[in-house]
């Protein structure tokens, strides 16, 4: 039976975010008003399906996902990047008698966003144009941590139940 992370939890503790966002290439007036933020995160697990919202008074991030299942994920608002399979077209054109044009085309699915469990930790790999990136999350005592990683970047959130 792997832990439930459901509930509100606020952010307390907030390591090295700056150096997470400048690695995601967010611009300075963002990080400068992203650095001060409140984030609440409201999360729901119910089996398999988990919803994850990032709340703040700047910008809100959701994700709605099934664990151990792979999906497209845009990071609309934050970084804006598309972490989405990337598909290699085999495109192969060829000219019937008549004239006619015809095309073939094969697709290979690469590579998605996965979140799965590793014993009790939740650990999501996210792939796309930057390496190494993704996040893991649990629970020591009554506080949820939170690691946000990217390229040789690590910022590790802590936040604490909200009754
Ligand atoms: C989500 C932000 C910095 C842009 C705005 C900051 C708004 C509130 O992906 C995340 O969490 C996972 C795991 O819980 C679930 O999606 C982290 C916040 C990271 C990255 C980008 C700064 C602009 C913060 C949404």
């Amino acid at each position: 039976m792997p832990i439930d992370f459901s509930g509100t939890w606020v952010l307390e503790k907030n390591d090295n975010f700056e150096d997470y966002m400048k690695i995601l290439n967010i611009d300075l007036v963002t990080r400068k008003i992203a650095i001060h933020l409140s984030q609440t995160k409201v999360i729901i697990q119910d089996g398999d399906k988990l919803t994850i919202n990032t709340l703040s008074t700047f910008r809100n991030y959701e994700m709605s996902l099934t664990i151990g299942e792979e999906f497209d994920e845009y990071t609309k608002g934050l970084d804006n990047r598309m972490l989405k399979r990337s598909i290699e077209v085999e495109k192969c054109s060829f000219y019937l008698w008549v004239g006619a044009r015809a095309t073939s085309q094969s697709s290979v699915l690469i590579e998605q966003t996965l979140v799965s469990w590793q014993g009790d930790t939740l650990v999501c790999t996210q792939k796309g144009e930057k390496a190494n990136r993704g996040w893991k999350h649990w629970i020591e005592g009554d506080k949820l941590h939170l690691e946000l990683y990217c390229e040789d970047v690590v910022c590790h959130q802590v936040f604490r139940r909200k009754q």
